[in-house]
């Protein structure tokens, strides 16, 4: 459970992710939300975007068109802030086995906790401005039935979550490459 009762956690919530689906492919946010990940579990369904702020959901998307498996965005509210547009570009695209979710922590927590403006933006009203179908939530129990209803939805689904900041001691391989392959040969072809 989160330290701050108005806020879901972290954790918590990653968990329900890999509990309610756990064959999806889930695409991590560089940093926290990668960290929190490998510490819930390590899996070659995972990928972690290191470096790449501001690009997993357009990584997700990718993937989504790619392959018929479920996709799950791991995202943060500074990364989804860089490229705010790509949610259009998902509401256009609209791959139904996408569900993206933005841990929104308020602050740039891997780099120090700095404060993102994301207190004055509210993700699900974006993301339906722009046609995707999301929603808000701010408890464990709220995302887990949110999330639950979200991969059942036809349509790809934006789920915005205020968390505590989290500060988790797992990490997960840093090494790209690998990641990669691994990624490639459990979800891209499995039969390779
Ligand atoms: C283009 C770019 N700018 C800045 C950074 C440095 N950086 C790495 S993680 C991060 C914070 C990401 O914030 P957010 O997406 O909110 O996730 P959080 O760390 O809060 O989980 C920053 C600024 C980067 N890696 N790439």
């Amino acid at each position: 459970m989160s330290s701050d009762p108005s806020r879901a956690d972290q954790a918590t919530c990653t968990e329900a992710v890999l509990d309610v689906t756990p064959d999806a492919a889930v695409v991590s946010n560089l940093g926290v939300a990668s960290y929190v990940l490998a510490g819930v579990r390590d899996r070659k369904r995972n990928f972690y975007c290191w470096g790449s702020m501001g690009l997993t959901t357009p990584v997700g998307l990718g993937l989504a068109l790619a392959t018929d498996d479920p996709i799950t965005v791991l995202d943060g509210d500074g990364s989804t802030l860089m490229s705010l547009g790509a949610l259009a570009t998902v509401a256009d695209c609209d791959p139904s086995n996408l569900t993206v979710v933005v841990f929104d922590n308020a602050v740039y927590a891997t780099t120090g906790g700095q404060r993102s403006h994301s207190e004055t933006t509210d993700f699900a009203a974006v993301a339906e401005g722009v046609g995707l179908s999301a929603t808000h939530v701010s408890n464990d129990d709220a995302f887990r039935e949110a999330y639950r209803e979200a991969v059942e939805e036809e349509a790809a689904t934006l789920i915005a979550c205020d968390v505590a900041p989290a500060d988790p001691d797992a990490r997960p391989p840093l090494d790209a490459t690998y990641v990669k392959r691994r990624f490639r040969s459990a979800v891209v072809d499995p039969n390779r």
